[in-house]
Parts: structure tokens; sequence; C-alpha cells
């Protein structure tokens, strides 16, 4: 007999918790792909990983599928999301590449806030524990214009495959 709520229990958690650790209403989407990409700059090799593929709604993590950012190698890269106006964001979800490089967005911050240049409050970071990914960061309705993503203090490469931003659309 306690099968049976078990399992229908196990199969609504299993439908309401796509970001593990955050539990967004049902309310939420992911606004990301309404905003405008930019990137600190273009890797010359690859020309067409703007900054624009990591918002473009395909999480592929093979760079080589043509759907992730990339940067050049530069002091502290950063990528930026122009969400328009100020949102409460609750949740945001980066797929890191996977088919190399991992490590490259070791230490790399998560922030929001309405600074464009990046100085604001910190949502969280990469750490050994998320970079294989998809990482989620609980930022529990902060709020603000901007996303940025960057790796502070390192002469490193910036790629992102997929970032999603949930917050409640208007
Ligand atoms: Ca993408």
């Amino acid at each position: 007999m306690q099968i049976i709520p078990s399992l229908i229990l196990w199969s609504l958690l299993k439908i309401q918790d796509p970001l593990p650790g955050c539990s967004p209403p049902a309310s939420e989407i992911n606004i990301a792909q309404q905003g405008i990409a930019s990137q600190s700059s273009q890797f010359d090799v690859f020309p067409w990983a703007n900054a624009s593929l990591a918002i473009d709604g395909q999480r592929t993590t093979d760079f080589f599928n043509s759907s992730c950012t990339h940067t050049d190698k530069q002091m502290a890269p950063w990528w930026r999301l122009d969400l328009k106006k100020s949102y409460n964001i609750s949740t945001i979800r980066v797929f890191n590449r996977n088919d190399c490089c991992q490590e490259r967005l070791m230490l790399a911050h998560v922030r929001i806030g309405d600074s464009p240049n990046g100085a604001n409050p910190s949502c969280g970071m990469f750490t050994k524990e998320n970079i294989y990914s998809p990482a989620v960061f609980c930022c529990n309705g902060m709020e603000g214009q901007y996303v940025h993503i960057l790796i502070p203090y390192y002469n490193e490469y910036l790629s992102l495959c997929e970032v999603e931003v949930y917050a409640v659309k208007e």
C-alpha cells in the first residue's frame, strides 16, 4: 500500500524538479533567450562561436556542434547577458562544454545586477563539483538586468554551451 503513493510522489518530483536544489515555482521560465548576449572577445580560430550561442536553446555540450561560445585567450574573459530590464532571478543553469577543457571554467563567477561592467553581486562560482555540466546556481531572487559569467585573475579562454536564466516572465 505504501508503494503507490511513493510512486506518485516520485513522479511529481521528476516533473517538478527540473533544477535540483532550487525548486523554482512553476510560474518561472527561462528568460535568457529574450536577452542580448555579448562577450569580451571573439576566438579567431572559430569565429562562428559568438556570444549568442549560449542562448540559442541548444544544450549540446560538444563545442564542435556549433552551439557554444568561445572567447580568445585573455586576462579575465567574460560573457554577458543583457535582459533589457531588471528581473528577480531564482536560478541560473549553465552547460559547460564537455568535449574537453571543462577546467577552464574553474573559479569563474556568476554575477547578477544592474551594472553593465560586471561589478555586481555574485550568485556563485564554478568549482570542481559543478564544471561537469549542468551547473545549477540558486540565486534566490537576486535582482538585475545583467548576468555575467567571468573568469577573474586568469589568462584563459571562456566557452559556454548554454546559459538558462529562470525568473517570472512579466
Ligand atoms: Ca547553445
